[in-house]
């Protein structure tokens, strides 16, 4: 196989006669008033690419956003792209001639982006297949199959999917219009959309392909800050993993574990193996990005023990629920959970705390004790006193439960005034986010047969619909103002220069 690495991606070529696959990773934008500027590696696509390169396929790897991290394009409305120009894409797509293009789609406020890279590679590649994956694809299905510009959808997990189906397309058992591979959703030739079934989840990740590093280590991934925040370690490179995929709880507005499914796993030692490598390849810091770390806790210490082996100084942002501190079970207490995350190097971590209201909680199917408030300051005070930075993630709101509740002004102040009591306490940083509609949860069915009109696609940054008497642009204000009154002029200077979490 020969390897070519070039400013905006990676290419794998291994055999003319075989089928060229493009992956790609959009462009995007954020609202510089209200929104944060994050991206890195596209751990989904990276695992695509190292499937597809193990089954013998052509494949070029783009990142459209890390390519260009740090140069802004004003757009017309308001918002700032992050990333290449549409001419400066133009010019990489013209370099190679792919008959599968596969575009990540992740996230529901960025599908405008997504779409506007779908026209540009159509228009480069008038007859290759364009697909897109991803949560928001898979959850707006019939939306993303509306563009002119894709011709298919592949729903939740790609890792088998996406192999099976480019297989098919060689073979010329499948086209543009037409295949029998599960999971995938495409247009007739008539143009309506056809949904094939779904496919079961992996259930044990060790069966994939070893991890290729030439995407992760690329040297556009070699930034001074990593998706939350500052680095730890000034020198060395930071990558991503992930140890398990998937949830086993159904909070009605979250689209994990429709996405990912139930918690699933690599085995510690397949873990350890690649912790190894990117060890020996230079990485001295990891970003775990587990969905429900904390689902197996003594398995989770586990992890943190091989981290430790290697040296690594870890950070846990796929986020660790309160409620497992509050009653983790297997015997443990909080305490030596702590202890053990700060003795194994993990120095940072997203707190999932959302809500003082119990109601809230419990209508969305989640555990309604992370409101108990002096259990939560306890623990946030032995976080600070481990020496760990803990960032709070608390949601404001609240409407939903088929029309079931709705979070007043003063729910979301309480929620606010829990926020800053454990700033207080020791957080290191508090993010409020607004309640959002994402496409494929229940939440988002009912919050569109109430406001069929509006465009819910936002950031949980930006509020979108009227709640608790405030306007969508009312709320959006009133959340940055509290970010201000929680974090203080010391974190939020940090936050509007990075456009990061201020820390
Ligand atoms: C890591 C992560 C991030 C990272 C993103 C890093 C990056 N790629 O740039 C950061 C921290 C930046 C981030 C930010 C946000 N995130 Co986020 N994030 C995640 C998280 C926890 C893991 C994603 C991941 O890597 N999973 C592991 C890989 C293996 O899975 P995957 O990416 O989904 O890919 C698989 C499939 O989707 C599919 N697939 C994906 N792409 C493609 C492409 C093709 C061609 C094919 C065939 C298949 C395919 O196959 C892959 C392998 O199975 C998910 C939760 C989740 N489990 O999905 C939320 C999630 C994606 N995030 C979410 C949200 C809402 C946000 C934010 C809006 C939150 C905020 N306001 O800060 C921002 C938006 C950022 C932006 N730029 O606008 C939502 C998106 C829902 C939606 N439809 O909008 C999710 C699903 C969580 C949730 N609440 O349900 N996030
Ligand atoms: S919000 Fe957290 S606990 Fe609930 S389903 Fe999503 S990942 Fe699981």
């Amino acid at each position: 196989m020969q390897v070519k690495r070039f400013d905006q991606g990676v290419a794998f070529w291994q055999d003319k006669s075989r089928l060229t696959v493009m992956l790609l990773s959009p462009f995007y934008s954020f609202w510089p008033r209200y929104e944060t500027r994050r991206a890195g590696c596209p751990i989904g696509l990276e695992l695509i690419a190292s499937e597809l390169a193990a089954k013998g396929f052509n494949v070029i790897f783009i990142d459209a956003c890390m390519s260009a991290y740090n140069q802004f394009i004003q757009q017309e409305n308001g918002t700032i792209r992050y990333g290449l120009t549409d001419e400066q894409l133009e010019r990489v797509l013209a370099d190679f001639n792919p008959a599968v293009v596969g575009i990540t789609s992740l996230f529901s406020n960025q599908a405008g982006n997504v779409e506007r890279v779908a026209r540009l590679v159509k228009r480069a590649y008038p007859n290759a297949i364009v697909t897109e994956g991803g949560s928001h694809a898979s959850g707006d299905v019939n939306e993303v199959l509306k563009s002119p510009w894709v011709d298919m959808v592949i729903r939740e997990e790609g890792l088998a999917t996406f192999p099976e189906l480019c297989q098919s397309i060689e073979a010329k058992a499948s086209s543009r219009n037409f295949t029998f591979a599960l999971g995938v959703s495409y247009k007739s030739k008539s143009g309506g959309a056809v949904h094939n079934g779904s496919r079961g989840f992996i259930p044990i990740f060790d069966v994939l392909a070893p991890r290729r590093l030439e995407i992760p280590l690329h040297p556009m991934y070699d930034t001074l800050e990593h998706t939350g925040g500052s680095r730890h370690r000034k020198n060395g490179r930071h990558a991503y993993i992930l140890s398990s995929e998937g949830c086993p709880l159904k909070c009605d507005f979250c689209h994990i574990h429709i996405m990912a499914g139930n918690i699933r796993y690599y085995t510690l030692a397949r873990f350890e193996q690649e912790v190894a490598q990117l060890k020996a390849a230079g990485v001295n810091e990891i970003v775990v990005e587990d969905d429900m770390f904390f689902a197996d806790i003594p398995r989770a210490m586990a992890v943190g023990d091989i981290l430790k082996k290697y040296d690594m100084a870890w950070f846990e942002e796929g986020g660790l629920s309160m409620f497992k501190f509050m009653k983790p079970g297997s015997g443990l207490t909080h305490e030596q959970m702590l202890d053990k995350l700060a003795e194994t190097g993990c120095y940072r971590y997203y707190h999932a705390i959302e809500s003082a209201n119990p109601m809230s909680l419990t209508k969305s199917h989640k555990p309604h004790i992370n409101s108990e408030q002096d259990a939560a300051e306890e623990i946030v005070r032995y976080t600070a006193k481990v020496g760990i930075e803990g960032v709070g993630g608390f949601m404001l709101g609240f409407k939903g439960n088929g029309g079931g509740f709705e979070e007043s002004r003063e729910d979301m102040e309480r929620t606010v005034a829990y926020a800053k009591r454990l700033k207080q306490a020791g957080l290191a940083y508090v993010m409020l986010f607004i309640y959002t509609a994402i496409p494929g949860t229940n939440a988002y069915k009912y919050l569109k047969s109430v406001f069929p009109d509006l465009d819910l696609r936002t950031s949980h940054e930006r509020s979108a619909f009227p709640v608790g008497g405030l306007t969508p642009a009312e709320l959006t204000e009133l959340r940055l103002q509290w970010m201000q009154e929680v974090n203080g002029s010391a974190c939020m200077g940090i936050a509007e220069e990075t456009k990061n979490w201020g820390l």
